[in-house]
């Protein structure tokens, strides 16, 4: 596959052009009913309304050649094939195939790639069948009740993504479910999630690829110590997701064990088993399947070679041309939601950590922009914060709003002829406007710039199935813009180092309480500055 620098490619360049005069948002006139019917695009339940970003005709057949030109769609079905993705040419790297789709790719035929799509099929039929267990009250305590409660714990790839499925999905709970998530080597995590629980009617699931995170390996000990505490034997509470052959694959330790594969990176991994199973015991299997159904339905949309009608590619490219052409350094993700509380966080992990690279797929420094930072808070909470900066800030954010036109719970209430659903998308609609359009005003002080780049994403309401498809929205998005960038999305190198000296440093703190010693005569940057640490705490 041929993969070609970023500012080597033609289209590039012509984009480099057009990008001297991008078109002004403030016009009078210019955002009309046409262009925000011309600028709309609507696929798997969500319609995406990007006539506020700061693009035209021209722009939209400048970055259809650079899709084409760098032929991303072309990498993307190559990727659901197996392809291996996650390397780095002339390097080791971790030379692996990137299948995460593939756990989704379950309901047709024909998979993309049939022996993935064949361990997804197995493992889901293990939790169909644990779950099952669980509602006919043969998976039980000690005492014969039936459990209420699931713990992930797990961090990084095998928290963040989870946490904001259930967050997101916590309104379609089965009765007497709840769950909570332990991610954090702070003992005060765990400490507070398991004062509030009965631990007799909790199961805990650790949640692990690798098996040999600090964090989790931790936490899973001070979760087992917790039940020894409690006169309750751990074995029959915990279970565990992790990679075939890891140390915790091991299933003699556990109630019940899943697997995921090495084809699925951590932050990838949220529609596998890894996510699965605490969603599956919050809100039982069926739900599972449509989250998996919707995340299909994009996967198979990001297919598509017309980026007006595939919109994964087309947000990756007007990313790229706010970012890349427009010089826009960050990326805010609001949502008008307060399901998706934890999706921003998510999403921040799953685009910095694959796109936080300075490094091309042949091992060479970029000479481009990569990936932005990536932030955001659910609305209208958000207006009330930091909104001032995107409104009237030096700083340009361009925004992306996630809103539905109805609420999970549909327990709402008129107050002032308005319900609390309308005045949220009012406020979504009315901040995508004002960002866009500003505000002339003679007061300097309340005179808004505008032509700040917004798009909007809209939904019906929050269901299983459009989490999933507003997931693997977001997965390829990002995939797109890695392609599009030559850079690796899927290995995470840059996170290796603190860990190593983490390490060394705790080996430091062990001899020192072993021998009570004064520090020794060694001179390596770690210890002086543990050293320093130590002083600092004596004072
Ligand atoms: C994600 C990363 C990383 C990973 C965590 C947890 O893509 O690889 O965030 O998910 O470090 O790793 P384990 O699942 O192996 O414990």
């Amino acid at each position: 596959m041929d993969f070609k620098d970023f500012s080597d490619l033609a289209a590039v360049d012509h984009l480099q052009q057009i990008a001297a005069a991008p078109c002004d948002l403030t016009r009078p006139g210019l955002l009309s009913a046409d262009r925000f019917a011309r600028y709309r695009l609507s696929s798997c339940g969500f319609d995406l309304l990007y006539a506020t970003q700061r693009l035209d005709d021209t722009v939209l057949d400048g970055l259809q050649a650079l899709a084409d030109e760098a032929e991303l769609v072309e990498k993307f079905r190559a990727m659901k094939k197996g392809a291996i993705m996650n390397r780095i040419e002339g390097y080791e790297s971790e030379e692996r195939q990137v299948l995460h789709t593939a756990c989704r790719d379950i309901f047709g035929s024909r998979p993309d790639n049939p022996a993935a799509a064949d361990q997804a099929k197995q493992q889901l039929a293990l939790l169909q069948d644990f779950l099952r267990k669980l509602e006919e009250g043969t998976v039980v305590n000690h005492q014969g009740k039936s459990f209420t409660t699931m713990v992930q714990v797990g961090i990084g790839g095998s928290d963040l993504g989870p946490r904001a499925l259930c967050l997101a999905l916590a309104a379609y709970a089965l009765p007497n479910r709840a769950v909570r998530f332990i991610a954090n080597v702070d003992p005060d995590d765990a400490a507070a999630v398991l004062a509030g629980l009965d631990l007799s009617r909790t199961l805990v699931n650790v949640v692990s690829k690798s098996g040999t995170t600090l964090e989790t390996l931790t936490n899973e000990q001070l979760v087992r110590a917790a039940y020894e505490k409690a006169g309750l034997d751990p074995a029959g509470h915990i279970l565990a997701v992790t990679g075939q052959g890891s140390p915790m694959d091991d299933p003699e330790r556990y109630l019940a064990s899943f697997y995921m594969y090495d084809y699925i990176g951590g932050r990838y991994s949220a529609t596998s088993m890894v996510g699965a199973v605490t969603l599956g015991f919050l809100l039982g299997y069926d739900p599972v399947l449509e989250l998996l159904a919707g995340a299909h339905a994009m996967d198979q949309a990001a297919e598509e070679e017309d980026i007006r009608n595939n919109m994964p590619l087309l947000m990756a490219l007007t990313g790229i041309w706010n970012h890349n052409f427009l010089g826009q350094p960050t990326l805010a993700i609001l949502p008008y939601s307060q399901a998706l509380i934890r999706f921003p966080a998510h999403l921040q992990q799953c685009d910095m950590e694959s796109n936080g690279k300075f490094m091309t797929r042949q091992g060479n420094p970029v000479r481009w922009q990569t990936g932005p930072v990536v932030w955001g808070e659910p609305g209208t909470n958000g207006q009330h914060a930091f909104y001032q900066l995107l409104h009237q800030g030096t700083e340009i954010v361009p925004a992306e709003f996630i809103g539905f036109r109805h609420s999970q719970y549909g327990c709402d209430l008129e107050v002032e002829g308005t319900t609390s659903q309308q005045k949220l998308v009012a406020n979504m609609l009315a901040q995508s406007l004002a960002l866009a359009l500003g505000r002339s005003h003679e007061n300097p002080n309340r005179y808004f710039p505008g032509n700040r780049p917004n798009s909007i994403l809209l939904a019906d309401r929050l269901t299983p199935y459009s989490m999933g498809a507003l997931l693997a929205l977001y997965e390829h998005r990002i995939v797109f813009q890695g392609f599009c960038w030559n850079i690796n999305s899927f290995d995470q190198e840059g996170v290796q180092l603190g860990k190593v000296l983490a390490t060394r440093i705790l080996v430091e703190i062990q001899r020192q309480d072993k021998e009570e010693a004064e520090p020794s005569a060694d001179d390596s940057p770690e210890k002086n500055l543990l050293r320093q640490a130590a002083v600092s705490g004596r004072q």
